[in-house]
């Protein structure tokens, strides 16, 4: 259902991955005569000037950690409902995707959740398995006998939390995370506290239990937007101070209401934090948290060799379907690497460079993801450039001027409505069979003679208009 690939419309090309790489591998063997040095870096990498900035002494850009929330954050979201089945699914495909850790429901949520836990704490998994409790020993005393590696423990700091969720102040609220911390890693199990809406939270608060919690021993401090409002600098200023306060991991947690979720939790990882929590497609509470592939596709545009090195790409489509199967959505049109037309290319200008070096255009490589690059050859913005690569698979013979010609024919029909794929192919096959026979095809008449001819010779292609 979820497959981006089998609905895509047959106006479309698409290159292939062996004739894209040859074609790039040529192209900047001829661009390295002529490109100055910043270009050239550009051209090889995927970085955007070429030398990196994540040499700044804080920054985790190339080594950070994901807490992937999917069964955690994301059962919050609106549409999910995970049966033990589907959690063991996610997880592993999850874990075949390479996350660090899968973080899980509370236990202590209800008594299905707590089974669940257990058993994906069996399944053996590679990423070490999380739970997500409040900070409360009832519910610490539960996690820990589910087997989990660690416990995430979280408690609201903000004046808002404070007076209209649990109704504690900051000496209550240090003092109940000090005793579960204490408690948790008695287990030997791996403990992280985190202030629930850090952002609208006091600072000298924050900070003064970041401290404590860091030197009572825990693993990671968290900083949470749980309301999506922090931007960018915000989180560089909060994350930045803390790293100088605790030395501890710092793990971030941003959700995505105005739409800051992945530029916070890249700019975190620049201000020394150390772990990144995602969840597939982005789902969670309201619209949810950074996606784990739209993280990844920025963390790639960093660090390529990085993400490569640590995560399988390719199963990111996978994992996305799995979680959109599930919770009964489609993968969106523009979704980062998997969306329907993330490495379709459209404009003539573009079409061309495409063809030239598929970088000139793309910052990330279909192929590291297992997906293929689109050209649309069939609307009235198309060059003919494109349409001659198109001619060329087909094995047209056409010189430069009688694919412009073709070219031309196209944008008169596409005026009318778009071509599909073979509504072009069918034009590129009318001008080369009309030019071998010696006719006039640019001659209007003519050229509507051969293609209704043509159209004729093939009617089972044109009533299903599929390639
Ligand atoms: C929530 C809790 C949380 C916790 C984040 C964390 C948030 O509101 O459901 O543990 O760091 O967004 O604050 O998801
Ligand atoms: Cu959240």
């Amino acid at each position: 259902m979820s497959d981006c690939c089998e609905s895509r419309p047959t106006k479309i090309q698409r290159v292939g991955e062996e004739e894209a790489k040859n074609i790039s591998e040529t192209h900047v063997g001829v661009e390295n005569k002529v490109a100055t040095r910043g270009e050239n870096e550009a051209l090889q990498g995927v970085q955007p000037f070429g030398s990196s900035r994540y040499s700044d002494f804080l920054s985790n850009v190339s080594n950070f950690k994901i807490i992937e929330s999917t069964l955690r954050e994301g059962e919050q979201f609106a549409n999910a409902f995970f049966d033990t089945e589907t959690k063991i699914r996610i997880a592993k495909a999850l874990d075949e995707f390479g996350v660090d850790c899968i973080e899980l429901t509370s236990p202590a949520a209800s008594e299905q959740s707590r089974k669940d836990c257990e058993a994906i704490c069996k399944l053996g998994l590679k990423a070490k398995v999380i739970t997500h409790i409040r900070c409360h020993m009832d519910d610490a005393r539960i996690a820990v006998e589910t087997g989990v590696d660690g416990v995430d423990v979280v408690m609201g700091t903000s004046k808002f939390l404070r007076e209209y969720s649990h109704g504690k102040d900051m000496t209550y609220i240090t003092k109940k995370a000090v005793e579960v911390i204490n408690f948790v890693k008695s287990k030997g199990i791996e403990i992280r506290f985190s202030t629930e809406d850090s952002f609208r939270s006091d600072l000298v608060d924050l900070l003064s239990i970041y401290q404590v919690v860091d030197k009572v021993g825990v693993n990671r401090v968290g900083v949470a937007d749980t309301v999506g409002v922090a931007n960018p600098r915000q989180v560089y200023d909060l994350v930045r101070t803390l790293r100088g306060v605790v030395g501890c991991d710092i793990e971030c947690h941003f959700h995505n209401d105005t739409g800051c979720a992945i530029a916070n939790a890249y700019t975190a990882l620049e201000a020394g934090a150390t772990h990144v929590d995602t969840s597939v497609l982005g789902i969670g509470e309201r619209n949810g948290i950074p996606s784990l592939g739209g993280f990844i596709a920025r963390m790639y545009a960093a660090d390529r060799d990085y993400v490569m090195s640590k995560y399988n790409l390719k199963a990111l489509r996978d994992v996305e379907n799995i979680v959109a199967d599930a919770v009964q959505v489609q993968i969106p049109f523009n979704n980062y690497v998997t969306g329907y037309c993330a490495f379709t290319h459209k404009a003539g200008i573009h079409a061309k460079a495409i063809l030239a070096n598929p970088s000139t255009y793309e910052i990330l490589k279909p192929e590291d993801f297992g997906m293929s690059r689109y050209v649309s050859i069939g609307h009235r913005l198309t060059g003919w450039n494109a349409v001659k690569s198109r001619a060329q698979q087909l094995g047209l013979d056409l010189t430069d001027d009688q694919v412009k010609a073709a070219t031309n024919r196209i944008k008169v029909m596409a005026d009318i409505k778009d071509q599909t794929m073979e509504d072009v192919d069918a034009i590129l096959h009318v001008f080369s069979r009309g030019i071998k026979a010696g006719v006039d095809v640019t001659h209007d008449a003519v050229f509507e003679k051969l293609l209704e001819q043509h159209n004729v010779a093939r009617p089972e292609s044109i009533t299903d208009g599929t390639n």
